[in-house]
């Protein structure tokens, strides 16, 4: 179960839209959530998530790791791409099923060279935030949503507000592309306990990326 026979077809050919930003509502069936859940477990046992620290010194609330070529990295040094976890392993490769979802949507022949995994626990959020640390921003940004609902804030691209807000429910998928590539974002809140995919509650959400400059894609 790896293909788009994996994806709800009414949600892959209509998509809501916020603020340039397309949200497949429901896009992956209930089967397909479990699957990732276990895809993405197989990943943190890899590679176990951190508490990331920003260049200013602050904890992050959200818990972190990635898959794929590269992994996003915050520390004191600053935010940046890197070929390892900061325990030295390679990133695990990125999950089929999840590649399945961004060959779906994705709408570029370029293959993601990262997916970051963040952890929310309850009381976890994401501020306000623009996705420059990419080398190629032809290239959408593509956001899986597993368990917990989360209220999804959506800015504009020369200057974080006025937002809009939505709920992001365990099985969207928003891809943030196109005009909306550069749009400020940010995760206000979950909702613990909202969804029963996670035993114990939390959230997981999945952000596919292309990292590499345009020219450097092909080699
Ligand atoms: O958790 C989300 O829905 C958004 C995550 C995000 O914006 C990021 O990882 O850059
Ligand atoms: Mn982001």
């Amino acid at each position: 179960m790896t293909g788009t026979d994996a994806l709800d077809p009414a949600a892959l050919a209509a998509p809501a839209e916020l603020k340039g930003v397309r949200i497949h509502q429901g896009l992956l069936p209930a089967a397909t959530q479990a699957a990732l859940v276990g895809d993405i477990r197989a990943v943190i046992r890899a590679a176990p998530l951190m508490r990331p620290v920003t260049p200013g010194g602050r904890e992050m609330s959200v818990r972190m790791t990635a898959a794929g070529d590269f992994g996003w990295i915050t520390d004191r040094t600053g935010y940046r791409y890197e070929r390892r976890h900061p325990s030295g392993v390679p990133w695990p490769p990125i999950p089929a099923r999840v590649r399945a979802i961004w060959d779906a949507v994705a709408g570029t022949d370029r293959a993601p060279e990262c997916c970051l995994v963040n952890w929310y626990a309850d009381g976890a959020r994401m501020g306000l935030h623009q996705d420059r640390d990419e080398g190629d921003f032809g290239c959408p940004v593509v956001s899986i949503s597993l368990g917990d609902d989360a209220l999804f804030r959506i800015g504009g691209t020369e200057a974080p507000r006025p937002t809009r807000s939505v709920w992001l429910r365990s099985g969207d998928v928003a891809v943030m592309g196109g005009a909306a590539r550069m749009a400020w974002h940010g995760v206000d809140r979950t909702r613990h306990g909202s969804s029963a995919l996670l035993p114990g509650g939390g959230r997981i959400n999945l952000t596919l990326r292309v990292v590499t400059p345009p020219d450097a894609g092909a080699a």
